[in-house]
């Protein structure tokens, strides 16, 4: 499997990052433990390794202050000196809440943890053993909740504030300029201090100093308040409600209920918790007429106007209205943030970049970060968006098997920027690449068909209806089925169980049985059909076999089920081979066999087949089937191109097939000149679209 290369990659940035408690960011640039990268980085190692991601979080919840709060950092005694601002600068020990004899610093960070704990239960092979680190943690994870909701939530309604940009994760995001602003570094007392991070990295890509001023002008502030809450929030010029931390705060509260369902707690809390912050999110965060949600000036009572990639992040908290999340959608899918088939873009860049000041490489201000598009993606997922979440897909796998584990990247032509070897770069891309491995592991017990199985032999078989009232009634009750019960790629088996659609369908393909409907008058016309009847056959079986995980738990599922037609039986195989006479490659992407894999199911209709067919492709070239790597001048496709040699039985033929669907110029090019593509076959997922 190709991937599996790329995963073991991402292992050994992983490796080079633990340092035998909790993972570094990166060893240079952050050579400490950070609070929501932790949360991140055990998501990836829940894929392969428990125990690795239960320390990780155990190592930080160790370093949790008395009154709740989870800190930004946790550093390494023995690696001080390396980072702006570590312990002698923050003077954390000012603050009573402050834990002893552990160094940390004196903010937070997005609240990711209980959805990440929630991961790694779900994701490890025995479930059993996470339960006492479930014990462990559940109290931890609602005493930091709840130090949110107590010191944090200044309207009692839920919405979080946050009083540093760093706080955010998006440090120098241009939506915190307008805040930043009020502190005017001329008229401030700014203490003395020295930057390392852009001695590590390009200055061009990191935050101005001007920004790293203010940053230091308000830790300051916290320390000559000794991180005392109240007395902060009175003076401290920066008091923002952020939609991202609330999102990620109600993913975690939604993560919460579920972890005390598991343990046997009562989940009230988390349950008023997400109810009360997602409905203030929705009610006072979201602009309809600029379809997006904005973050809040706590001091100035209004809304920051500024389009981030934050403003769509109550996607991922499962926040937003089915109407919010429609707007929301179009704004993302827009010229502003990354269009489907728009050329030479990547994932959600985290600055809209129509804006003049958007820049597709310093740090917050544009670029492409892993993290942010792996909760959009999620987000989409949720919402059923399902191609624009491929594509996130696409690009949260391509990205770093591209151009390397970095911190960021550009944002139209993927180059990485930041630091190299990024521990949650590495560890978000696991996790996707593990559903894209796992998935062909044989979960399913197999049944045999045992000797052909003709599907249509119920009802009356004569007809005294002519060829063309049986086709229209076919065409029309496929059309029905196909458009009520399937969307966005899911076929809602049951529904059509049930339906009246699916009685008169029986009833229209035992008319089959001895009529000789197989005569057509045009091509389109027997392609249509014969791709209808393919698909339609696939959903019949799985009903009829009531199959309930893949077609694969039947074995003789292509060959030994049937459709008698004009007293000769057809299998699926019988139909696929039908159409070859017709030499035509993009009909293999319009067979939907069921799966995952496969494209959308449509009702084919010979009038718009040319479109359609296309479509099919395009569909199925722009999934994560397809993956074009030209700085590694390797594609990955599916094995559908395997099996279907008969249309691709060279590498320049699947090669010249591609080449027409791709937008992206680099792309492009790539297929068109290099005569050394190194083609390999990605595994097909079998599981059922239901
Ligand atoms: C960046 O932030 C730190 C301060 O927390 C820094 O710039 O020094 C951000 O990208 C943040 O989101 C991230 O958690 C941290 C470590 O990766 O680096």
């Amino acid at each position: 499997m190709p991937i599996q290369d790329y995963i073991e990659k991402a292992k050994r940035v992983l490796d080079k990052n633990w340092t035998g408690e909790y993972t570094v960011p990166s060893v240079h640039l952050y050579p400490h433990q950070w609070n929501w990268d932790s949360g991140f980085i055990a998501i990836g190692y829940s894929r392969y390794d428990t125990d690795r991601a239960i320390k990780e979080l155990e190592h930080l919840f160790k370093a949790q202050w008395k009154n709740g709060m989870l800190p930004q950092i946790v550093f390494n005694k023995n690696a001080l000196g390396k980072y702006f601002p570590e312990p002698d600068f923050w003077k954390t020990e000012l603050s009573p809440d402050a834990p002893k004899n552990i160094l940390t610093s004196g903010i937070t960070m997005p609240p990711i943890h209980g959805y990440a704990v929630l991961k790694i239960y779900e994701n490890a092979k025995d479930k059993d053993k996470v339960i006492p680190f479930l014990k462990w943690i559940y109290p931890k994870l609602i005493k930091l909740h709840e130090y949110l909701y107590l010191e944090r939530n200044p309207d009692d309604n839920g919405l979080i504030y946050i009083r540093h940009p760093w706080e955010s994760g998006m440090d120098n995001s241009p939506m915190w300029d307008p805040i930043l602003e009020r502190i005017d570094i001329n008229k401030v007392k700014i203490p003395e201090f020295k930057r390392k991070d852009n001695k590590i990295v390009d200055p061009e890509q990191r935050p101005k100093d001007i920004d790293y001023k203010r940053y230091v002008y308000l830790v300051d502030l916290f320390r000559k308040h000794k991180y005392n809450e109240k007395k902060i929030f009175e003076e401290c010029p920066f008091i923002a409600i952020d939609p991202l931390f609330n999102s990620i705060l109600c993913a975690s509260n939604e993560a919460l209920v579920k972890i005390a369902e598991i343990i046997g707690e009562d989940p009230k809390k988390p349950e008023e918790w997400f109810s009360m912050t997602a409905r203030s999110v929705r009610d006072l965060l979201f602009s309809s007429e600029k379809k997006i949600f904005y973050a809040y000036d706590y001091i100035e009572g209004k809304l920051i106007e500024v389009e981030t990639a934050a403003g769509f992040m109550p996607l991922f908290g499962g926040i937003a209205s089915t109407q919010q999340a429609l707007k929301l959608y179009e704004h993302l899918n827009s010229l502003s943030f990354c269009k489907l088939g728009e050329k030479n873009c990547f994932a959600i860049p985290n600055y809209d970049k129509q804006k003049d000041d958007f820049s597709s490489k310093n740090y917050w201000r544009g670029p492409i970060w892993i993290n942010i598009n792996w909760m959009l993606y999620q987000g989409l997922k949720r919402y059923k968006f399902k191609q624009k979440a491929e594509h996130l897909e696409i690009s949260i796998m391509e990205l770093p098997m591209r151009f390397g584990f970095y911190e960021y990247f550009d944002s139209f032509i993927g180059k990485g920027y930041g630091t190299k070897d990024f521990s949650w770069s590495a560890a978000l891309f696991i996790d996707l690449a593990y559903d894209m491995y796992e998935k062909n592991e044989q979960k399913w017990k197999i049944r045999k068909v045992g000797k052909p199985l003709i599907l249509n032999l119920n009802g009356e078989h004569i007809s005294i209806e002519n060829r063309e009232e049986i086709l229209k009634d076919f065409n029309c009750l496929t059309k029905k089925i196909i458009d009520q019960y399937s969307k966005n790629g899911t076929v809602d088996y049951n529904g059509i169980k049930l339906s009246p659609e699916y009685k008169l369908y029986q009833n229209v393909i035992s008319k089959f049985v001895n009529k000789d409907i197989l005569s057509f008058q045009s091509k389109e016309e027997e392609i249509a059909f014969l791709i209808n009847l393919y698909n339609m056959m696939v959903i019949d079986s799985i009903i009829k076999l009531n199959i309930q995980n893949s077609v694969k738990e039947i074995d003789g599922f292509f060959t030994d089920i049937k459709y008698r037609i004009n007293g000769k039986d057809y299998s699926l195989d019988d139909i696929r081979e039908k159409l070859k006479k017709f030499n035509d490659p993009r009909i293999p992407f319009a067979l939907v066999k069921g799966t995952n894999s496969a494209p959308p199911l449509r009702f084919i209709s010979k009038k718009e087949l040319e479109k359609q067919l296309d479509t099919a492709t395009k569909d199925f070239i722009r999934s994560p089937e397809v993956l074009i790597l030209p700085e590694e001048k390797k594609v990955l496709i599916s094995e559908l191109f395997r099996w279907n040699s008969y249309y691709f039985d060279s590498n320049e033929k699947i090669i010249n097939f591609i080449k027409k669907y791709v937008k992206d110029d680099i792309k492009r090019e790539f297929l068109e000149k290099e005569k050394d593509i190194d083609i390999r076959y990605l595994l097909y997922d079998w599981t059922l679209n239901n």
